[in-house]
């Protein structure tokens, strides 16, 4: 899964996002070097962040995702947690639904329910604004577990088919790095959950802790390493701003996966 780069573009005069153009570009860049499905997101969830209105949201994503939908050959995934939005991407040829609150905000699941498309449940401690602020956990594998489970059941019990759905532990939110390490080391624990799991560490600060680096383009590395450690303890997706460098890895990965003697 690539991460489509919304983040303001100083060339752009056409406002606070890239131009569509650039960003059509950078998505069918990412299908070329194998991406299998295009994320795209208009309010960020990065720590500290605050929320956006839906009508903000909308007028982001929504010309965006008819412009993809009709130009790149892999689904789209919209990034939300707001009903309305997942309801009128749907509408205009997203094909999955993303949501970090795995459809905890009044309306989401009936919402998700009426699309039919695939819908990826994430695990988050607290809310964006305050997550890492003191993350507490007694068994974090055995919670973040716990939830997804319960997140399931409710999305079956408003009719959202089993086979649809996606799970994922949610690195960095509301996870300390010792968090984030046991999860990843305890990754395999999710699959008998018996749901796809997604997984999204590219860029994150668990990785800069790690390598102490300076800047989110020194990251690549690390990255790289988590994704091919969390495909090998059984993730199904990974989500990436670095599409060559990973699935470069992976067929590295399935290569040897898939060797045989003969
Ligand atoms: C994740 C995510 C982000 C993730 C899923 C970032 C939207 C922060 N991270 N969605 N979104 N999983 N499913 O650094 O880990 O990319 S935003």
């Amino acid at each position: 899964m690539g991460i489509l780069n919304l983040t303001p573009d100083s060339f752009s005069d056409g406002g606070r996002f890239q131009r569509p153009d650039a960003a059509l570009e950078h998505a069918l860049r990412m299908v070329e070097e194998g991406a299998a499905i295009i994320d795209i997101g208009g309010e960020s969830t990065r720590p500290g962040s605050r929320p956006v209105s839906a009508d903000e949201e909308l007028d982001r994503v929504i010309p965006l995702i008819e412009i993809l939908a009709e130009r790149i050959p892999v689904p789209i995934s919209i990034d939300t947690s707001k009903p309305l939005v997942m309801r009128e991407a749907v509408s205009a040829g997203a094909g999955m639904i993303n949501d970090v609150l795995a459809l905890r905000e009044p309306g989401a699941l009936p919402a998700a329910a009426e699309t039919t498309v695939p819908v990826c449940l994430m695990h988050m401690q607290g809310r964006p604004r305050s997550m890492q602020d003191a993350p507490r956990y007694d068994n974090v594998a055995d919670e973040v577990k716990t939830f997804l489970q319960q997140r399931l059941e409710a999305c079956e019990a408003a009719g959202i088919a089993r086979g649809k759905l996606i799970i994922d532990p949610g690195f960095g939110f509301g996870k300390t790095l010792q968090h984030n390490l046991i999860l990843l080391k305890e990754l395999r624990s999710l699959t008998s959950l018996n749901a796809p799991l997604l997984v999204g560490v590219s860029r994150k600060s668990m990785l800069g802790s790690l390598v102490g680096d300076v800047s989110v383009n020194e990251r690549v590395f690390a990255g790289v390493a988590a994704a091919v450690l969390a495909v090998i303890e059984g993730a199904a997706i990974i989500r990436t701003h670095e599409v060559r460098a990973t699935v470069d890895a992976l067929k590295v990965v399935s290569s040897v996966r898939s060797a045989t003697p003969h």
